[in-house]
């Protein structure tokens, strides 16, 4: 059995003229006022990604670690950026890959997001190996116990973050937030951490209602506790971390006069965790 794995993450461009294309692929062809693409610019710019881009470096570095680790062809695959997903579909089924696991940078499902990753990922093999998605993996014992170390000792209190989406997908039986509360509560547990609460973050402006509470609304409610902001939903530092925690919410918290520290993240540093879920769903590479 030939097994290879598409190792996916959302992308990052990495010039300042390469947003304006990714912004529209986010976008999907609605339209993008133009007040908010200057914002993504300016704000990809104050990240300097031009000499560093921080979620395309990381997800190398991931990639290349879990590949050695396997001992079986990783390929990275990006969701809006470059090499998509199905690029990296087609060096899976050329190197000769009869089974393509599919494997997302994020671990909490919703139809939006991991849905969204393995629709793209299934069309682009196109029935031409056998495709094993990992669907979710919040709960995973290794996962769970690698945040939690970072918790350790937390004399502030805690708040466990997430991407915001649409709140419409409540309507749709998304189990999206169930799983993202059953981790914070699982990591909370491990961690010995009673004082906690969770928040969104980083919601569009689409004219829509986003799930809440967001977390700079949620500091408001915890002024002028200290608190440590634990981004649960995601794995990697990238411009949702460095902007909208480090940046946004740290100003917010030192207008209110509190503290705000966030947890390391686990960055490459999640590759034992990934090389379980994949001997888990592929057994024959245990
Ligand atoms: O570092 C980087 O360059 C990329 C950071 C980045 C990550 C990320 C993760 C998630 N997103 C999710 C959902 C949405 C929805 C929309 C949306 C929009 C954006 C925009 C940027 C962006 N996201 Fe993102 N997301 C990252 C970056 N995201 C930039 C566009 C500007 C803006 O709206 O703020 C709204 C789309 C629309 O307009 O209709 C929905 C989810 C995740 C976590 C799972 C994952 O990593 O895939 C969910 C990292």
């Amino acid at each position: 059995m030939s097994v290879a794995v598409v190792l996916m993450a959302y992308g990052s461009p990495d010039r300042l003229e390469d947003v304006p294309a990714y912004y529209a692929d986010i976008r999907g062809g609605r339209p993008i006022a133009p007040e908010r693409l200057e914002e993504l610019v300016e704000r990809y710019r104050r990240l300097g990604i031009e000499d560093r881009n921080p979620l395309n470096e990381i997800t190398e570095e991931t990639r290349a670690a879990l590949e050695r680790e396997l001992g079986v062809p990783v390929h990275a695959g990006m969701r809006h950026w470059r090499p998509r997903i199905a690029e990296a579909a087609e060096r899976a089924l050329g190197g000769g890959a009869r089974t393509v696991v599919g494997l997302v940078l994020a671990p909490h499902y919703s139809a939006m997001s991991i849905g969204a990753y393995r629709r793209q990922l299934e069309e682009a093999v196109a029935g031409r190996a056998d495709v094993a998605f990992v669907e979710r993996w919040g709960s995973e014992p290794a996962y769970v116990g690698l945040v939690a170390d970072r918790l350790h000792g937390a004399d502030a209190h805690v708040v466990f973050t997430a991407h915001s989406l649409p709140a419409r997908i409540l309507d749709e039986g998304d189990p999206y937030v169930d799983e993202l509360l059953e981790s914070s509560r699982l990591v909370a547990e491990a961690a010995g951490v009673e004082d906690w609460s969770f928040a969104f973050q980083s919601a569009s402006q689409t004219g829509e209602p986003w799930l809440g509470p967001d977390i700079l609304e949620h500091l408001e409610d915890l002024a002028p506790r200290d608190v440590l902001v634990c981004p649960i939903g995601f794995v990697s530092d990238h411009l949702e971390i460095r902007w909208d925690i480090d940046v946004e919410a740290r100003d917010k918290a030192r207008a209110l006069g509190m503290r705000l520290d966030r947890v390391e993240m686990p960055n490459d540093a999640i590759v034992p965790v990934l090389r379980r879920l994949v001997e888990r769903h592929v057994p024959a590479l245990r």
